[in-house]
């Protein structure tokens, strides 16, 4: 493959990632292209890109999910790639198709790739083929519903039925009893249906309480793969990740080498080129199973940068650009221990009801071992139509112990109004006993959260700040009118833009 310097980057997102994504864009002298729907004029992404382009209302189906707008502004533009971020069309393999065929660099996974592990049905057949262990299960889609009730008898009860459309969560079902499949067959099916236009399912064995663990693997156009260790993401509630760490405190030197080999061997069987993870079950004997492969650049990525020291984005950038990676497995180390909590503006209090709206107060915290990836600032709002996250925090330390500890320190430091928000959760996990003693699973959420021991919200406070915030903003010079196309902002992030390789 010829090399490509990537000179503007078109970023197709929105929110924190979209930001992450052009900070390194902005350290790498590489140009940057926000787009925006019509409520995000005014938004933090916008803001820092050095140019930014309309591309409709609210609905992410009318804006950040269209082929032809985000392609029209990277024409328009000069941008010759596109970074997806994730969600929206991070995992669309017709996306990086219609890029290619666009002239312009997707900067991601070949579009094979994607389609081979978005069918997690393909995957299984992918993983078997390379040895990497599954729990047991179907290879195919199930369409008979009497012969799938015969091979759940034969891998055993309990068994899980998952959407082969599927991924994270959606469509799945856990079937305890023979007499509950046929009933539980029909709901997954349907579910699958209506959330992904495709009713296909599969069967595995139900791993009893396991951790979630997953691989970071870089992979260049010139066949080397390298994986990155593992992050513990097994904090999780609905299947929403909340809390995040690297390393696994269960993982022994010899399984964390077998399943990094199991996560390369399962990037090389698709192909794969540039960032993704693998994720996989671990019950309590460290017996691993592959769950799936996630085909772009994921959330709680920055806890492996804190302990690689590596800039994932720039990773993918170079990738992008047809470099070699230019070091090996064994040229990888990591160091200390990092944890990422996720702030959404959610009322933890109230079953984690959304709450969007304005940010009258936002001081994150700093300091030394301090990340805050934001995608929201003071004054800024949290809208109603996309995900509710404010920002991950992100902290490290030599040991666990201290990433914690500072991770507290860094939580009482956080200083939001306007909207509730999961800060004081994250402080209920950080000080849980079994989360500090790293004695959890996946449903530590269900097994260990009480609402009635969060922090007490403080009234008073609350109502002061909230006073304060809004003296405070009426002193501010409004926001100025919208931009509404192909606006420079006045403080261009290129008059700090240092040129590459000097
Ligand atoms: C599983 C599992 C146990 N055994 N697969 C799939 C989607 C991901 N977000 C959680 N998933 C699981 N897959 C096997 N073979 C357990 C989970 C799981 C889970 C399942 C049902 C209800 C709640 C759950 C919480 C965490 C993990």
């Amino acid at each position: 493959m010829a090399n490509r310097r990537i000179k503007k980057v078109l970023i197709a997102n929105r929110g924190e990632i979209a930001v992450r994504v052009m900070r390194t864009c902005n350290e790498l002298g590489i140009g940057t292209v926000a787009v925006f729907s019509a409520p995000d004029r005014l938004a933090l992404h916008v803001r820092l890109a050095d140019e930014a382009y309309a591309i409709g209302p609210a609905p992410s189906s009318q804006s950040y999910l269209v082929f032809d707008k985000i392609l029209a502004a990277a024409r328009q533009s000069g941008a010759d790639a596109i970074h997806p971020g994730y969600g929206f069309l991070s995992e669309n393999a017709a996306f990086a198709e219609a890029c290619a065929e666009a002239g312009v660099i997707f900067i991601g996974p070949p579009p094979e790739a994607i389609r081979a592990m978005g069918d997690k049905t393909a995957a299984r057949r992918l993983m078997q083929e390379a040895g990497v262990p599954m729990a047991p299960g179907t290879l195919n889609a199930i369409d008979d519903t009497d012969e799938a009730a015969a091979l759940a008898g034969e891998i055993g009860y309990p068994v899980i039925i998952k959407a082969a459309a599927g991924g994270g969560g959606k469509g799945i079902r856990v079937v305890e009893q023979p007499k509950d499949f046929h009933r539980a067959m029909a709901l997954a099916r349907s579910e699958a249906q209506s959330a992904f236009g495709d009713g296909r399912v599969f069967i595995e064995k139900y791993i009893h309480e396991p951790r979630h663990i997953e691989f970071q693997i870089l992979a260049d156009h010139h066949g080397e793969t390298v994986h990155l260790f593992e992050r513990e993401c097994s904090i999780q509630r609905r299947h929403q990740k909340v809390i995040e760490e690297a390393p696994s405190v269960i993982l022994t030197p010899e399984v964390r080498a077998q399943m990094g080999q199991a996560a390369v061997r399962a990037a090389r069987s698709c192909g794969y080129v540039s960032a993704g993870t693998v994720e996989f079950l671990v019950d309590s004997d460290l017996n691993f199973y592959f769950m799936e492969m996630n085909t772009r650049l994921q959330v709680e990525h920055p806890v492996t940068e804190w302990i690689t020291g590596l800039d994932l984005v720039a990773e993918q950038i170079r990738i992008a650009e047809g470099e070699a990676l230019g070091y090996t497995q064994d040229d990888l180390a990591w160091q200390g221990h990092a944890i990422e909590c996720r702030l959404y503006a959610e009322d933890p209090a109230n079953n984690f009801l959304p709450d969007p709206g304005r940010l009258l107060r936002h001081a994150p915290p700093s300091g030394f071992g301090v990340r805050v990836d934001a995608g929201v600032e003071q004054h800024g709002e949290v809208l109603i139509h996309y995900d509710p996250m404010i920002a991950k925090l992100t902290t490290w330390g030599r040991t666990r112990a201290e990433a914690i500890a500072r991770m507290e320190r860094a939580l009482a430091e956080y200083d939001v109004a306007g909207v509730r928000t999961t800060l004081p959760f994250c402080q209920f996990v950080m000080q849980h006993r079994a989360f500090r003693g790293g004695d959890f699973s996946t449903h530590f959420v269900a097994q260990h959260f009480d609402p009635a021991a969060l922090h007490p919200p403080d009234p008073q406070t609350d109502r002061a700040a909230a006073l304060a915030a809004v003296l405070y903003h009426a002193t501010q010079r409004s926001p100025t009118e919208a931009p509404t196309n192909n606006v420079a902002p006045a403080h261009s992030a290129s008059q700090w833009r240092r040129r590459r390789g000097h």
